[in-house]
């Protein structure tokens, strides 16, 4: 077991609370305009605005900060080529037997259907990985806490970093997901969590006419 080692906190920063208001609204305005996307331009994205968008997701809190997370990010059009057959044949699977009419019903204003041509067009599939238990430089296993929790947390801060950049991105959860790891080579103990699509939207993109829940209904002041 080691021992703690503590370090003075310098990168915190007090704002006057005239300041913090003012910063709070425009995250507030900033993080309202994103919209989740399904179509996407071919157009390419420079892979290091990718990269420090991951570096920006690596920050996020976890359990026991052993950053229980791997993103394989995939610009190859022969494997996204691969991720969109099998993606489809799922989403076909779940539209056409396995989804309940409750299910389908939710989704219905979202127009979504097994088609996938995002997976193919968009010049990014950034697929997130979370890990069950992670494995040492020599070899040994050790446990993870709470991985499913801070790899929620990290692709929210994902999404957000990719949004404040001025990319769109669309969150895809094929079920079941297995196929990702045979394809892009992960171990079992790596069980994805999500695609993450990613890059500029369609100029023609149109969005579904959904809107949020007021702060009344999401919030409880006691
Ligand atoms: N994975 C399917 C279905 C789907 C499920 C939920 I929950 C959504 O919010 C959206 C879609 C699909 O991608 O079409």
């Amino acid at each position: 077991m080691s021992s703690p080692t503590f370090i003075p906190l310098t990168t915190y920063h007090e704002y006057p609370v005239e300041e913090m208001k003012r910063r709070a609204a425009e995250f507030y305005a900033e993080i309202r305009q994103r919209r989740t996307v399904r179509e996407f331009s071919a157009r390419p994205v420079p892979l290091e605005i990718i990269k420090d968008c991951l570096r920006a997701a690596g920050t996020a809190p976890n359990g026991a900060n052993l950053q229980p997370w791997h993103f394989v990010v995939v610009s190859d059009p022969n494997i996204k080529r691969e991720i969109r057959a099998q993606a489809e044949n799922e989403e076909y699977d779940f539209y056409h037997h396995k989804a309940p009419k409750e299910w389908l019903d939710a989704l219905a204003p979202l127009g979504t259907d097994e088609h996938k041509p995002y997976l193919e067009i968009a010049p990014y599939l950034i697929v997130v990985f979370a890990q069950s238990h992670g494995v040492s430089p020599d070899g040994h296993k050790f446990k993870t806490y709470y991985a499913q929790e801070s790899v929620g947390i990290a692709t929210g801060f994902l999404i957000a970093a990719l949004h404040h950049a001025g990319l769109v991105s669309l969150t895809h959860t094929p079920s079941p997901m297995g196929f990702l790891n045979k394809i892009l080579n992960r171990p079992t103990h790596e069980r994805p969590f999500l695609i993450l699509v990613v890059g500029y939207p369609d100029e023609r993109a149109k969005v579904p006419a959904i809107t949020k829940k007021p702060l009344e209904e999401i919030a409880t002041f006691l």
